[in-house]
């Protein structure tokens, strides 16, 4: 049987299979997703992301949670650039989400940063294809930082959670790294700490200053306290309105849209990258052009036209 089929009945050793063969970049299994692709479209992907410690995996785990009771199946993807697989972070968050490992419903994956080829966008992006092949309802991606780094979670997520804590100054830095755009809903994790009020107050006055039109999505700010489950029903309830807002406004579809012309977009360019090296690397073309560069009879933009030109033809 092929990998494929075994992972659209929910194979679990298929799925990870295929996970490791997309992580080594590995020919086989890149071919194997063109199949995989058109069994998705079905998973509600749920984007959380925030500064390391904020309450990431806490808050994840308690989600797991709650979408279980509620008889959700649900796949996890957890990044972490900071630590390489068997890391701590890595390992804490498998530690943590234990209590779910025995759950046929729940599929964890943490997703190495580091040796992957294909870049770790792309690497997301298939392993949010596998488990929608495997029939996830709902696949909770954890991130850090959004916006830096190779990770621009909104781009994948169809709702994107802002974690946020009080007293961290983190504040400040999400609003340079532009985030307030990027959250549809924001957390302020760690609520039994000093300074939630005060950080809640400063993100309704930053809200209250974009005039949002009557069609376009307030973000929510959601209060909790995650290693006390306390505020993560509230939380779900704010992403399945987010979700029956992007339903009901057509915002799904158009997300979804753009999510397709951008792995296209992808794909495209590395198709042709990968078209144009296999050529040159026949000959010495590519070492000739190099020297030209560095002796300044050209420049790198006229010598990539140059290239585009010739393999045109
Ligand atoms: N006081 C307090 N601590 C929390 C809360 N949620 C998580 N933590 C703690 O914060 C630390 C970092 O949590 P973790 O989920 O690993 O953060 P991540 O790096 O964002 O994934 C852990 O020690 C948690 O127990 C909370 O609501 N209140
Ligand atoms: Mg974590």
């Amino acid at each position: 049987m092929k990998l494929t089929d075994k992972i659209l009945e929910g194979d679990v050793r298929a799925a990870a299979r295929l996970m490791r063969g997309i992580e080594d970049d590995a020919p086989e299994a890149i071919k194997e997703l063109e199949s995989i692709y058109l069994h998705t479209g079905r998973a509600y992907v749920v984007g959380v992301t925030g500064a390391p410690g904020v309450g990431k995996s806490t808050l994840v785990d308690a989600l797991i949670g709650i979408f279980r009771r509620g008889n959700m199946t649900i796949g996890v993807i957890a990044i972490d650039p900071t630590s390489p697989f068997t890391g701590g972070a890595i390992l804490g968050d498998r530690v943590r989400m234990q209590q779910h490992s025995l759950d046929k419903g729940v599929f964890i994956r943490s997703l190495a940063t580091r040796g992957c080829k294909g870049g770790l966008s792309k690497a997301t992006t298939s392993m949010i294809h596998i488990m929608d092949a495997m029939s996830k309802d709902i696949i909770l991606v954890e991130t850090v930082g959004a916006g830096q780094g190779e990770v621009d979670i909104t781009k994948v997520a169809d709702t994107s959670i802002v974690i946020l804590t009080p007293g961290m100054g983190d504040e400040i830095q999400m609003m340079k790294a532009g985030i307030m755009e990027a959250a549809d809903i924001f957390v302020i994790n760690k609520a039994d700490r000093e300074g939630a009020d005060n950080l809640q107050r400063q993100l309704e006055s930053m809200l209250e200053m974009t005039a949002y039109l009557p069609n376009e999505w307030k973000p929510s700010i959601i209060l909790t306290e995650a290693i006390y489950d306390k505020g993560t029903e509230e939380l779900v309830a704010a992403i399945l309105r987010h979700k029956e807002f992007l339903i009901s406004s057509g915002g799904l579809d158009k997300c979804r849209q753009q999510r397709a012309k951008l792995e296209l977009i992808e794909a495209i360019e590395s198709s042709l990258k990968d078209y144009i090296y296999q050529r040159i690397d026949q000959g010495d073309y590519l070492e000739k052009l190099a020297d030209n560069l560095v002796q300044r009879k050209t420049n790198p933009h006229s010598a990539a036209l140059q290239i585009i030109n010739r393999f045109s033809k």
